[in-house]
């Protein structure tokens, strides 16, 4: 049966639901290798149909983009790449009896490519079969970042010439990435049979296109929070590159907020080379390479406009790539040991912590030491760190960053759902120690909620952690999703009014609460879009929610 290269909204929510796909709150990237090729030796072709047509066929406003062939249409979304030929053919050993045939390569990078912009900022699931003699097929993407062009593996099969051979593999792709094309090519140069091949958005899809597209309102006659805040804590946001280039969106930064997060570009699978570390293992044995050149646009913003920075995160189990954990920095080698990963820990947390120092004194007012180590099933998370220091490793984490963190950087531990009381034990009972040694200065609430959350149990988690570890407070990724009511958005700026005053009273009760920051801009360009949970809408006008915000400054 032929199928529909753009699957619809409904269909696709539905699939998302029962796809391999995780849903989870927070997905690990999986690591890709960097192809031999170079930006000099690419000429990309238009593919059979563009991007353009992609979009066209998404019928809803909220439409996913998905591609899923078996090449039994004569419609395809494919396009060849460099000086390869592709047709569609017929094929007994392919599941529906055609594939698509990939010939005339002259270069390994020559074969068949998708425009895949639409995915851009999204972690994507993609899948393939393959028949190429004694070949490694590869599927690669490669995208554009600042004008450097990448190139990333997402997975490799060995494939045979007379049997289909399947692979899949996922790939988070950065949110200001452009030109972005995933491909198939191989190294040799024979030809290529490909069939049943799909690229599939996991979780929640980010609709950034629709988002940047959307014309922009006049926002500057709006009250200003951080002006509102003033005497109470500073008011930030998560910020990416994808908008701080943008005028409009610069403006509205700038006029409300004081503070801002990387949403992405701090974390370690942003700062740790893990290509250039695995490619030289014994010269990064105890320290990772590292890179910070893209750290520039968003932390020069944070400083011109004379704000602080929430450095976000040091030692989290997610957006850190596997490597790290292995002797060689390979996943398929040996696991690393505790000596050895507490040495790389340590160099981790020195290297970061020298590079802003150096470079931006002063500028990171709070340090997101260790993120998430807490389990949901109780307990410690066993991530990688866990398992290859032990349960100290938190401890460790915080003495490391106490002995490299500038005078005056506050160090934090941050997590999700932390206000839930089996949570908030767990975490309370390995900060304790922590805090005793006197490493610790702060707990950072994440707050990724909904209107369902009970305000007062979130109340009490602040005052706690206070009262017992002896910390200040920082609200550090606030989003409160909506239901999905017709009044949706009064309730939700009815909700935004209630949380901002109790924690207005909470602070003024002497909770050293400091800084509350607000995950992101507008709704689409949200991690969380279609709860549609923060204070502007896409075209940046604003909410009962961001009203509700100011009035409770005024009221409370
Ligand atoms: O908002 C971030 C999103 O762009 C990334 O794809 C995602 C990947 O893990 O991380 C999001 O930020 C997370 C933050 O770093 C830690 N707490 C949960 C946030 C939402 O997932």
């Amino acid at each position: 049966m032929k199928k529909n290269p753009i699957i619809t909204c409904a269909a696709l929510l539905l699939a998302l639901t029962l796809t391999s796909c995780s849903t989870e709150q927070q997905k690990k990237p999986d690591e890709t290798t960097v192809t031999t090729q170079t930006s000099e030796n690419v000429q990309t072709t238009e593919s059979v149909v563009t991007t353009q047509e992609i979009k066209e066929e998404m019928s809803t406003e909220n439409s996913v983009p998905s591609i899923s062939e078996d090449f039994t249409g004569d419609k395809i979304l494919i396009g060849k790449r460099g000086s390869a030929s592709v047709e569609i053919v017929d094929d007994d050993k392919a599941a529906d009896g055609k594939a698509l045939f990939i010939s005339g390569r002259k270069e390994a990078w020559n074969g068949a490519e998708y425009k895949a912009d639409l995915f851009r900022g999204n972690e994507i699931d993609v899948k393939g079969s393959f028949r190429s003699e004694n070949a490694s097929v590869r599927v690669t993407i490669q995208y554009n970042i600042q004008g450097n062009t990448s190139y990333n593996m997402i997975f490799a099969v060995n494939t045979k010439a007379d049997k289909y051979t399947s692979g899949n593999g996922k790939y988070t792709i950065p949110a200001n990435a452009d030109n972005i094309i995933v491909y198939v090519e191989s190294d040799t140069l024979n030809d290529i049979y490909v069939d049943n091949i799909s690229v599939d958005v996991c979780g929640e899809y980010k609709y950034y296109e629709k988002a940047l597209k959307t014309e922009l309102v006049d926002t500057s006659d709006y009250p200003s929070l951080k002006e509102a805040y003033a005497d109470l804590f500073r008011i930030g946001m998560a910020v990416s590159p994808t908008i701080l280039g943008k005028p409009d969106y610069n403006a509205l930064i700038k006029a409300q907020f004081n503070s801002i997060t990387c949403e992405n570009d701090m974390k370690p699978d942003a700062i740790i080379d893990i290509y250039k570390s695995k490619k030289d293992p014994d010269t990064y044995r105890e320290a990772p390479a590292m890179k910070f050149d893209h750290l520039k646009t968003e932390l020069n913003f944070a400083k011109e406009n004379g704000m602080t920075v929430r450095g976000h995160t040091l030692v989290w189990h997610s957006q850190t790539p596997e490597g790290l954990f292995y002797v060689e920095y390979d996943k398929s080698g040996e696991l690393a040991d505790r000596e050895l990963m507490l040495k790389r820990m340590e160099n981790y947390i020195k290297g970061v912590m020298e590079w802003t120092t150096e470079n931006y004194p002063g500028l990171i007012s709070a340090w997101d030491v260790v993120n998430e180590a807490a389990d949901d099933a109780g307990g410690m998370r066993q991530s990688l760190w866990y398992k290859t220091v032990g349960e100290d490793y938190i401890q460790k984490a915080f003495e490391f960053a106490r002995k490299y963190a500038p005078e005056g950087a506050k160090l934090f531990y941050n997590d999700y759902n932390s206000f839930q009381k089996k949570k908030q034990e767990d975490i309370l009972a390995f900060l304790k120690p922590i805090a005793e040694a006197g490493n610790i200065d702060g707990v950072g609430m994440q707050s990724h909620v909904g209107t369902w959350m009970n305000i007062n149990e979130y109340a009490n988690a602040l005052q706690r952690y206070h009262d017992e570890l002896g910390v200040e407070i920082n609200i550090t990724e606030l989003d409160i999703g909506a239901d999905k009511s017709d009044n949706w958005e009064e309730k939700q700026g009815k909700y935004f009014g209630d949380f901002m005053a109790k924690v207005i009273e909470l602070r003024k009760s002497g909770v050293p609460i400091t800084s509350l920051t607000l995950w992101g801009i507008s709704d689409s360009l949200s991690w969380k879009a279609s709860d549609r949970p923060l204070v502007f809408r896409d075209d940046l006008s604003r909410k009962p929610a961001f009203d509700a915000m100011i009035d409770a400054a005024k009221n409370n």
